[in-house]
């Protein structure tokens, strides 16, 4: 099974991630890993860390000329501020020590707190360092490498931003993977210009106020096979998988798969897409897109649709949420931590890594090998068998 874990925190030295169970023989330079990353960093709104941060990628294990060896493949990503400077060095050094300036009128809506209490700690540093959305670029470097598996299968993840604070997009017409660099252009990563007029107004207005700003985000997966994840058990079921993998995005608080939410105020008989048989391309085909990809837990071979709804960055450029100092119990406003408006263009990239990472799980499930020239001639022949079947 293909698994990966990820550690560092977000002013230590670097980020590491290590990914297990990839098949020998898939093409992946540090290019392709930064390209990733630099998208990453895009979106109006963020903060002045990422004007900085260049993501500085080592392959320190795992690929060998340009193609991984089937063993472990480890990813370093350094943190260019700790090696800019000394700012974070006495603050993150893991020797013996102590802070001088501990944070403790902690941010509500934020790990602060409950982290605080779990573990025993009194200083919310402790908590924040992994909390932050920092650790997503471990994941996205991940992430790099499953889009790199699933694309030798034909499969492509793309995202875009459909709401920002309350402005929403009402295009109805979704963005192709030809159309990903339209999207990655504009600057809140919006596949609507006129919304995305609205919602950098929107950003604007906000930061003025120090203010942060929540939204929507549509990952769209073309090109699946019919039948990953499997209708047999509550843990295999592919929908169960991606809400899991997006809820645990940090800040977001809602996943929906095809039209979820509004599907459950319609009448039974408008509310799925009926079947047809096409003869053109000799297949089943849905009729709409209401399911989102999946039904019984299983892709149907149509386009995958996964929404992701982040709320508004609990850190506050100018704190106004009433909270109080955990050790004195005095009441007032949180600590002032360097922070974005919003991270919501950049959490569409974040959810494209997490749907591609169960993606190329649940495809490595059903298609094995330990070469990618076995796992795509599997592929194939799964694809001729499904077409036999009916
Ligand atoms: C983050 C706060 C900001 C963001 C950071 C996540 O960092 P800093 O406090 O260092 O300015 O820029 O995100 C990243 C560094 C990143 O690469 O995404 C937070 O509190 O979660």
């Amino acid at each position: 099974m293909l698994r990966y874990l990820t550690a560092g925190e977000s002013h230590g030295q670097a980020l590491v991630v290590i990914i297990e169970g990839l098949p020998a023989g898939l093409q992946i330079t540090v290019e392709d890993i930064q390209l990733e990353l630099s998208r990453r960093r895009l979106g109006y709104g963020r903060g002045p860390r990422q004007r900085f941060e260049v993501d500085e990628v080592t392959l320190i294990g795992g690929v060998r000329h340009g193609r991984t060896l089937g063993s472990p493949v480890a990813i370093e990503i350094k943190n260019t501020e700790w090696f800019r400077s000394d700012k974070w060095h006495k603050e993150m050094d893991p020797a013996p020590g102590a802070t001088l300036d501990p944070l403790t009128k902690v941010r509500p809506g934020h790990a602060d707190l409950a982290g605080m209490q779990k573990y025993g700690f009194t200083d919310a540093r402790d908590v924040l360092e992994r909390a932050s959305a920092r650790e997503t670029a471990a994941r996205v470097a991940a992430g790099a490498v499953a889009k790199a598996l699933l694309r030798t299968i034909g499969v492509e993840v793309i995202s875009h931003v459909i709401q920002m604070g309350s402005a929403k997009s009402v295009n109805a017409q979704r963005p192709t993977p030809a159309d990903l660099s339209v999207v990655d252009d504009s600057p809140v990563r919006s596949f609507d210009p006129v919304a995305a007029a609205l919602m950098i107004a929107e950003i604007e207005q906000c930061a003025k106020n120090g203010d942060s700003l929540g939204g929507i985000v549509e990952v769209l997966a073309y090109g699946l096979p019919v039948g990953l994840g499997s209708h047999v058990h509550w843990d295999r079921k592919l929908d169960a998988l991606l809400a899991q993998a997006m809820m645990s995005i940090q800040a977001v608080k809602g996943v929906e798969i095809g039209d979820g939410f509004e599907v459950a105020g319609r009448r039974g008989s408008l509310a799925h897409d009926p079947i047809h048989w096409d003869e053109a391309t000799q297949s089943f085909v849905r009729t709409g897109s209401l399911s989102g990809g999946t039904e019984g837990g299983m892709t149907t071979g149509e386009l995958l649709v996964v929404r992701a709804a982040m709320k508004p960055l609990a850190t506050l450029n100018k704190p106004t949420l009433p909270t109080v100092d955990v050790i004195t119990k005095e009441a007032g406003v949180s600590f002032k931590e360097r922070t974005d408006v919003t991270a919501v263009p950049a959490m569409g990239v974040v959810g494209e890594t997490m749907v591609a990472l169960v993606l190329a799980a649940e495809a490595q499930r059903k298609f094995g090998g330990d070469s990618v020239a076995e796992f795509v001639r599997n592929a194939i022949s799964a694809k001729e068998s499904t077409q036999q079947a009916l």
